[in-house]
């Protein structure tokens, strides 16, 4: 349903018709005015809004059709709605400066201020050109293959991404783990010069905003100057790091035992194809490799959602009675009919999960290709994060309807899957015993596997593209800056050497996509924030790994009280009122991950002495 009740029909009329503007497009900023008034200000944000309410609503329409359905036809189709979007949203952004210097409520500033975090690309050509682009290169990543070729030239079934991370996940021959890795590794090259020619239009579009480059305005969306930004994640990032180089240090050992010296070197950084992921970003799969000896303990939630035949829909209503247990609501009937919870057969789609907000109004869907396995579980419990963040704040205006920060998006899911412990699926029927209290280090070490492990990665994309977005790292340097930072942040190494004309920040999503990936490093420091703050609400008493908050209303309605809030008040408020905290900040992580800590840099010790 659209929002837009006017005689107004094209976008051109709409802009012409917005406060203080002469003309639909260009030629604004050379118009003298009269100095604004704050009823201009306000009448231009609310004129804006409906304009951007309609102009996503095409967006996300065929952006829709477009990642479930990729064919030229509708990748054109996406490409011109988000021209549409862009030129709106840059002449907006250039017009929202005219109210800089008026004292304005609290709200219409901070919108007026949000409207000025976008690109403005003047040239309707280049505009044209980067929303294809854009298009391009996330299609291209959804429909990436790898076609193995035999020694005689013939070639065997293509597999496709979702293939390729089983084998990384369940194979344990390490020719075939770099063979596939290699595989996938090999699809983006064909995008990198398309990627090179975004970046510098990006850019053009950032300095005719007044910001530096594109990777300046991505750091300017988090309510406090972008350098200081920076310097957060870097402090935070130092918080954390001796954890992870504990857990670095010992998978190491562990992957030494497995696949012997010749293939895990003593020291230096551990070929990235041995951590049963693609960019060896959580490494859940290595589990069985590394788990305490003494641990009997094997009851798997995988096996147990194959054997009862879980299917997608069901594995989304686990996820869903979460959310309801705390009091929310139900997903509306269109949740159901519109999303895509199954990988087709017969076409072309993006698998990459995520949540769509329609409407702004409860058209919300979730696009996922979902299996029966443990990191499924979790990601669906991460996708509805999303959702249900969409269905709280549906009620603010457009520009509030938004997370606190894109960390707070990120962190909801992941707040909720802290919660799936051992005595939460017993209690749900997906575990047949619980371990006991008392030995925490095997759930521990699960855990760190995919959170710990993440953290170095979550800070490097973004380290690689704000240096390629700010002109440091040429298209020539993107695999040497690349690896570089694999090398010094993770401890992974390429396995084969640097291939000429290669792109291996390509093969990640986000980069295809032009997804920033800040925001999952700041979730990761959220969410056990986040979970601390709600036992404690629930009156929990004990070790934060054991705490599930299912079925406790009185949490439910804390994080509720924050989804509600929306973007409409700075993100230090928002973490105020559900934590009483007012810094991101490492802290909770280390504190639930302490009595690990604790036990790896015993093993580490034991390990080096021998
Ligand atoms: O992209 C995602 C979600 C959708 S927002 C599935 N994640 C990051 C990734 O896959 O790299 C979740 C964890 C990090
Ligand atoms: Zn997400």
């Amino acid at each position: 349903m659209k929002r837009l009740t006017t005689h107004i029909t094209t976008v051109a009329a709409l802009l012409a018709s917005l406060a203080g503007a002469g003309a639909a497009h260009g030629a604004i900023a050379a118009k003298r005015m009269a100095p604004p008034t704050v009823a201009e200000a306000e009448k231009f944000v609310a004129e804006a809004e409906a304009l951007l309410t309609k102009l996503d609503l095409d967006s996300a329409r065929n952006g829709w059709v477009y990642n479930t359905f990729i064919t030229d036809d509708t990748e054109a189709s996406v490409a011109q709605a988000d021209e549409q979007r862009l030129s709106a949203a840059g002449e907006l952004a250039l017009k929202a400066r005219r109210f800089n210097a008026l004292k304005l409520p609290q709200a219409t500033a901070r919108k007026l201020k949000l409207l000025q975090l976008s690109l403005m690309l003047s040239d309707a050509g280049e505009r044209a050109s980067y929303t294809r682009l854009a298009a391009g290169m996330s299609g291209a990543y959804g429909k990436g293959k790898y076609c193995p070729k035999l020694a005689d030239g013939s070639t065997l079934p293509c597999m496709a991404l979702g293939e390729l991370e089983k084998v990384l996940a369940e194979n344990r021959d390490p020719a075939r783990l770099k063979e596939v890795w290699l595989g996938w590794h090999a699809v983006s090259p064909a995008y990198k010069q398309h990627y090179a020619d975004y970046v510098a239009l990006s850019n053009k579009g950032a300095r005719e905003m007044g910001f530096a480059d594109t990777g300046a305005l991505w750091r300017s969306g988090y309510d406090m100057p972008p350098e200081a930004f920076a310097a957060e994640m870097e402090r935070l990032w130092q918080q954390v790091k001796p954890l992870y180089v504990a857990l670095h240090t010992y998978t190491r050992h562990k992957l030494r035992q497995t696949y012997g010296p010749a293939v895990v070197p003593a020291d230096g950084p551990v070929p990235a194809h041995l951590f049963g992921n693609m960019w060896s970003q959580s490494w859940d799969n290595l589990y069985p490799i590394l788990k305490p000896a003494s641990n009997k303990d094997d009851d798997d939630l995988g096996r147990a959602l194959v054997a009862n035949k879980t299917g997608p829909v069901e594995m989304t209503r686990y996820a869903e009675r979460f959310y309801t247990s705390l009091g929310m609501e139900a997903l509306p009937p269109t949740f159901w009919s519109r999303s895509l919870l199954t990988k087709p057969q017969d076409r072309e789609v993006v698998c990459h999960a995520s949540a769509w907000d329609m409407d702004g109004k409860g058209d919300v869907r979730i696009k996922m290709c979902i299996t029966p396995t443990d990191e499924d579980f979790k990601t669906i419990h991460h996708e509805l994060g999303h959702t249900y963040y969409q269905l709280a704040y549906r009620k603010q205006s457009e520009l509030f309807r938004n997370g606190a920060n894109d960390g707070f998006h990120e962190a909801i899911g992941d707040t909720v899957a802290l919660s799936i412990t051992p005595d939460y699926l017993k209690q749900i029927g997906l575990r047949t015993d619980a371990p006991a209290g008392s030995d925490d280090v095997p759930l521990l070490l699960e855990r760190a596997l995919g959170k710990v492990a993440f953290l170095p990665f979550a800070y490097l994309v973004d380290k690689w593209r704000w240096d390629v977005y700010s002109g440091k790292t040429k298209p020539a340097d993107y695999d040497t800056a690349w690896w570089a930072l694999r090398e010094q942040y993770q401890g992974v190494a390429r396995p084969a050497p640097l291939a000429a004309g290669g792109f291996d920040a390509g093969a990640k999503y986000h980069v295809a996509a032009d997804t920033p990936y800040a925001r999952y490093f700041l979730a990761t420091m959220l969410q056990f924030q986040f979970h601390r703050a709600l036992c404690r609400e629930a009156g929990y008493v004990g070790p934060l790994s054991r705490c599930s908050v299912y079925g406790n209303k009185k949490a439910g309605a804390k994080l509720q009280a924050m989804l509600a809030m929306g973007a409409s008040k700075p993100w230090q408020e928002a973490l105020q009122a559900i934590s009483g905290e007012d810094n991101i900040d490492g802290g909770a992580l280390i504190e639930y991950f302490a009595p690990l800590k604790v036990w790896l840099d015993e093993q580490n010790k034991l390990m080096s002495s021998k």
